[in-house]
């Protein structure tokens, strides 16, 4: 088997394999789930329908999500074993420049997986990673998919949920959380349920929103208001999808 390291730089497919082994590489350290590699084949095949770059319309949604982050009381951003196998670095560095707290929130959940994610989020710099105390529950759900902790997730008022699963997008959004999702399919029902859809690929969305945040870093709450009024959800999502069929020119 090859490592990330031995894929040419100039294969046609370079960093989509890159990628495949940082899932893998998560998968071996514990920190990623075996479905997270279905999770992540499924996420490719959209991106490439995509042309593996952010349309238009998700950079407004990157945009709208930075305004919400930094207009936020209690933001959260919420880390599985996906986005800590992808984008570790880049997520702690959300959370710095947005001021936001970090919950590993995992839908498989086993608490040997939450603490290898936390450990290698402080690896990266993070501190105070939530989630092992999972000491409240989203109302509707079954057990473990439930345990959030409670003064992360459970009373935030902005929570960001990368990669997430349908049922739990809808019941944090029946919470009256203003939810940002990032996923690459626009029929999700988690991309439907966000105030938010972000459609595009958690390793470009992440330091998209970043950079948005830096940018918006010292803009007044008025402006911070209209950037989040001005984005449409729903024409997002027709945009993304009518991008994926093949209408380029909608995107
Ligand atoms: O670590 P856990 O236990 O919390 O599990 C995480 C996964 C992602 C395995 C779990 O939430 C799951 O099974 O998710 P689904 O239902 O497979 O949904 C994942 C969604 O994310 C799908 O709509 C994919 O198209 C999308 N997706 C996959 N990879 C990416 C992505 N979206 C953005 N960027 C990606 N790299």
């Amino acid at each position: 088997m090859t490592d990330a390291a031995d894929i040419p730089a100039d294969h046609p497919r370079h960093d989509s394999l890159v990628t495949r082994h940082r899932i893998e590489d998560g998968v071996d350290a514990g920190i990623t789930s075996r479905q997270g590699l279905i999770a992540q084949g499924r996420g490719e095949a959209f991106d490439y329908l995509l042309g593996e770059r952010t349309i238009p319309s998700a950079d407004e949604a990157e945009r709208a999500a930075a305004a919400a982050l930094l207009a936020a009381d209690h933001p959260v951003l919420s880390v599985n074993g996906n986005v800590a196998a992808l984008v570790p670095a880049a997520i702690v560095e959300l959370a710095t420049v947005t001021g936001a707290a970090l919950e590993v929130n995992l839908f498989n959940r086993t608490e040997e997986r939450v603490q290898a994610i936390v450990e290698s989020l402080e690896a990266h710099g993070a501190e105070d990673v939530k989630g092992a105390a999972a000491d409240a529950r989203i109302p509707g759900l079954s057990h473990e998919r439930a345990k959030v902790d409670a003064d992360g997730i459970y009373q935030a008022d902005v929570v960001l949920v990368p990669l997430e699963d349908g049922d739990r997008a809808g019941a944090l959004a029946e919470m009256g959380k203003t939810e940002i999702v990032i996923d690459l399919n626009p029929l999700s029902r988690s991309a439907q349920a966000a105030a938010i859809p972000v459609v595009d690929n958690v390793i470009r969305a992440i330091p998209g929103i970043t950079d948005h945040a830096r940018d918006l870093q010292d803009a007044g709450a008025e402006t911070l208001v209209a950037v989040q009024e001005e984005f449409d959800p729903e024409a997002a999502l027709e945009t993304a999808e009518a991008a994926l069929r093949g209408s380029p020119e909608l995107a």
